[in-house]
């Protein structure tokens, strides 16, 4: 069984890695990616918005700026003393949050100022970029499991926040699995993590993509992660869906799944690569008792956590992130009649080249949906 699932999950990792097209967006002057001026860029982070340090709102600065220092030659400064409105030609790169009135309704929304593309030999540069966020976002970091469908979702400001800090530097917008999606229809999706502390609005593969395009030089940051969200594009679509998503009818699967052993589950899993190698490792699918309580209910990588329900070998492509449908069955080992959290755990492949894993803590992910197996009694079994 191990073996025909592995050959099983090969055929439609080969199958991805062809279709993956790399959706990352940016702009071209005489075929040259339009790319910030300023080296390094220097946001200034407004006061009048970001009084305290300790706000949410700060930390989604943060969170945003640390994501992009990563791959892009940025930092940043906290104002003092600042007016609460900005200038969009005084060549600073301003962070604020405003009402929404001021940005035509939108959640976020970047002025950006460009030096001209006029002759043949002109390379169009970012000059300056305000980047300004909606106020009333929530600022708090998401619940990774469930993907935010709504302008009020959980984290949405966090979001909002890590893309159009994208846009200040050059990106537009994506179709792929991308921070860069364009607005709330096509949603964007979070990434897994170990703890509830960890951050989880990240840069995906497609972002960094466009990120080492518009700056040009090769770099690679060795790092695979797991999301509880997919591309869902049969039918015309091409929306951010949960894992927990029955393969077969596209419909989410309930919140509490009940099933007997031997009852087959299907579902998606998502696994990245930030890379510009390939890379492998072992994909984990669990179940384990929830108690309600958080850091109990954590997401491990570790082999030995919970009953296993799958395992496969994923390989994933350069600057890509795949999908594949998995199915498996439940064992009559599984814990009966108590709530059970659905988890994928990644280890990657120690790498032949270049440096370890930089991240783990992003290598787990609770998906949507729980399972309730039911009684010897009940299943006959
Ligand atoms: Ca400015
Ligand atoms: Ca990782
Ligand atoms: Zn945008």
């Amino acid at each position: 069984m191990r073996i025909l699932r592995l050959v099983e999950f090969c055929v439609i990792a080969l199958a991805m890695l062809g279709s993956n097209v790399f959706a990352a967006g940016w702009n071209t002057c005489n075929g040259t990616p339009v790319s910030p001026q300023p080296y390094p860029v220097k946001y200034h982070v407004n006061s009048c918005s970001f009084a305290d340090h300790t706000t949410p709102e700060t930390n989604a600065v943060v969170n945003a700026i640390s994501n992009l220092m990563t791959f892009a030659a940025v930092r940043w400064e906290f104002g003092q003393g600042d007016p609460c409105s900005i200038n969009h030609s005084d060549a600073q790169w301003d962070i604020i949050l405003v009402d929404k009135s001021v940005i035509d309704g939108n959640l976020g929304l970047t002025q950006k100022r460009f030096s001209q593309c006029f002759w043949p030999d002109d390379e169009s540069r970012v000059l300056e970029s305000d980047v300004m966020v909606r106020n009333t976002l929530d600022f708090d970091m998401p619940n990774e499991s469930y993907v935010g469908t709504v302008e009020t979702s959980q984290g949405m400001g966090v979001a909002v926040m890590l893309h159009e800090m994208g846009h200040s530097i050059g990106l537009e917008h994506s179709t792929s699995f991308a921070m860069m999606r364009n607005g709330m229809a096509a949603r964007v999706p979070w990434t897994g993590s170990s703890g509830p502390e960890a951050f989880k609005v990240m840069l995906t593969a497609d972002d960094v993509y466009g990120i080492r395009r518009i700056y040009g030089y090769p770099q690679d940051y060795p790092n695979m992660y797991v999301s509880a969200q997919y591309v869902e594009t049969r039918s015309g679509q091409n929306v951010m869906q949960n894992t927990s998503t029955d393969p077969d009818t596209g419909q989410a699967h309930r919140t509490v799944i009940a099933m007997c052993p031997d009852d087959m589950l299907g579902m998606f899993i998502t696994v990245g690569n930030q890379s510009q190698f390939t890379s492998t490792g072992t994909v984990r699918v669990y179940a384990d008792i929830l108690t309600g309580d958080a850091s109990r209910d954590a997401c491990s990588s570790r082999a030995e956590v919970g009953t296993e329900l799958g395992q496969w070998s994923a390989r994933v492509g350069p600057y890509s992130t795949f999908s594949p449908v998995v199915y498996v069955t439940i064992p009559s080992s599984i814990p009966r009649n108590v709530k059970l959290g659905v988890y994928t755990g990644l280890v990657p492949d120690k790498r032949t080249h270049g440096d370890p894993e930089r991240r783990t803590y992003d290598d787990c992910v609770r998906h949507a949906s729980g399972l309730f197996v039911k009684s010897v009694d009940q299943c006959g079994k």
